[in-house]
């Protein structure tokens, strides 16, 4: 007799027919209020309200030095541009991201574990946590690509199988995030709700989302009535600075025609008990290099 991966109810459909709003049926911020750790609580209460928290210095300068030297050593590797880990601009064929670099960088792996990042993330998900995903975002002057709107949780659920929403992000600013080079955007309080989004996913849709997303897009109309009740906040700041952000955040960023490049380093954390069964909305899941498919928690 052959068993059926375990997987639990569908509680977010999504890339069917139509798309479908649905309330968040999970909390927030899942640690019991008070619990020990760098964010005060009046900071978590924020994150809960707001499903982002902005910190204006999580790493020094001498710090943030030590991770541009990396992040530059990665990206002007050439054995590590030809690594299916990095995604190269559809134009002009430069480095656009590196995924899983805390695999393939003992420094990155020593920011992952560091306790002002992997202590706030199990303070938002009340567990031990895991890394689903890192990448570095380049983004270089003169003319990088944005990401288009979407909610990341819409991704890790259809195509890595995320069960629940108990997952976040955070994005360290590795070069100033000036309010013209294509910084992060966010809908404040837009992580309530879920936008299971219209349409198949293509096979091998990482190939293409990766460079340019089209599967898993809500439609302009659901995202006019997010925009007009919600606000668009951009976040900038100086390198070192960082933000937190909830797995359902609707959330995107313009193209960098400016000169100056834009680097950041994203961390995604989950919770151990949330760990991915086969996706919910794909005929396989993607590379592990993307979705990790192994839970050790974070020491
Ligand atoms: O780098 C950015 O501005 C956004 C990236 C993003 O949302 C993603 O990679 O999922
Ligand atoms: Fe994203």
């Amino acid at each position: 007799m052959t068993i059926a991966p375990e997987r639990t109810a569908d509680l977010y459909p999504s890339r069917g027919t139509s798309e479908v709003i649905t309330p968040r049926k999970d909390p927030v911020v899942w640690s019991q209020s008070g619990a020990a750790g760098p964010f005060q609580p009046s900071e978590l209460s924020d994150f809960e309200r707001d499903g982002f928290f902005a910190i204006g210095e999580l790493l020094t300068a001498d710090e943030v030095a030590v991770y541009r030297t990396e992040l530059d050593r990665l990206v002007g590797d050439p054995e590590m541009r030809a690594n299916p880990r990095s995604i190269v601009e559809p134009k002009s064929q430069s480095v656009r991201s590196v995924f899983e670099v805390h695999k393939i960088s003992e420094v990155f792996a020593r920011l992952v574990s560091d306790p002002r990042v992997v202590g706030r993330a199990r303070q938002i998900l009340g567990s031990d946590v895991y890394v689903h995903q890192t990448r570095i975002n380049v983004k270089p002057g003169f003319g990088a690509s944005g990401f288009y709107w979407h909610s990341d949780f819409e991704t890790w659920h259809s195509e890595d199988g995320l069960p629940s929403m108990r997952a976040v992000s955070v994005s360290i600013a590795l070069t100033e995030n000036f309010d013209t080079n294509g910084g992060l955007m966010i809908m404040p309080g837009s992580h309530r709700h879920f936008v299971g989004c219209a349409g198949e996913t293509p096979k091998d849709n990482y190939k293409r989302s990766l460079q340019m997303q089209d599967a898993g897009i809500p439609s302009d109309e659901a995202l006019t009535k997010m925009a007009d009740k919600h606000g668009i906040r951009l976040f900038t700041g100086k390198a070192g600075s960082a933000t937190w952000f909830d797995c359902n955040a609707m959330h995107g960023s313009g193209d960098n025609i400016t000169p100056y490049p834009r680097s950041n380093v994203f961390i995604v954390f989950n919770s151990v008990e949330n760990a991915a069964v086969e996706p919910f909305a794909a005929p396989v899941p993607r590379p592990d290099y993307i979705g990790a498919r192994e839970f050790t928690p974070v020491r």
